[in-house]
């Protein structure tokens, strides 16, 4: 079975294709929207992105498609950069950076990353939505080099002072708000379709 990904994220495709793998599924295939896919993501929440993306899919390929809308919630910036985690700043160093100085005053640095994932149906409504969440904390200096965004600078609670970004990939997925919001969908579509 293909489901088109709705996403402009390489990071993610390679993620996603990756925590298949590891469920032990060889018949499922994500396959990247066509040329054009621009969806508006003015939703006020990572469920309404994840649906326009979602919706937009589909509507352009008239396939079941799969959308993240994902980011980083940080407690003392009352849950920001959140959904404009993308759009924080130019580039995905002058986003840690940003995050690093509007962090420094704070003691509290408590954050988690979520991923909104929605699948809709060739119509473009709605068939599953979930959302996987990931705890930790923001580091003072970054390091490592796995991953991507800000995965350099995100404490993971439990895994003794590393960050996300010196996890190996496998440990990632097993952990992260993505493999999380991932594996639920996955359930869904191996009791709904035949794969
Ligand atoms: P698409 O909308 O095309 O899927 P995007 O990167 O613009 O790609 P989002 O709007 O969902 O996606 O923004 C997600 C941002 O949140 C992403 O660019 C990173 O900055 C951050 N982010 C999400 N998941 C992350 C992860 O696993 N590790 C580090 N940063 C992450």
């Amino acid at each position: 079975m293909e489901i088109v990904f709705a996403t402009s994220n390489p990071h993610k495709l390679k993620e996603l294709n990756e925590i298949v793998k590891s469920c032990g599924i060889n018949n499922l295939e994500f396959i990247l929207p066509p040329e054009g896919f621009d969806p508006v993501e003015n939703g006020k929440t990572f469920e309404e992105n994840s649906f326009i993306k979602a919706a937009e899919a589909s509507r352009l390929t008239d396939m079941v498609a799969l959308a993240d809308d994902s980011g980083l919630c940080v407690d003392c910036l009352g849950g920001a950069p959140g959904i404009y985690s993308a759009r924080y700043a130019e580039t995905p160093q002058a986003r840690i950076d940003k995050l690093l100085d509007a962090v420094a005053p704070f003691e509290n640095r408590s954050a988690k990353f979520v991923c909104a994932m929605t699948l809709t149906d060739r119509n473009g409504n709605i068939i599953f939505a979930d959302r996987g969440e990931c705890y930790g904390k923001i580091s003072k200096t970054q390091a490592g080099n796995g991953g991507f965004g800000y995965d350099p600078v995100f404490l993971v609670d439990g895994k003794n002072g590393l960050t996300m970004a010196e996890l190996s990939d496998e440990e990632k997925n097993s952990i992260s708000h993505r493999g999380v919001a991932l594996r639920k969908v996955l359930n869904f579509i191996s009791e709904k379709f035949d794969i």
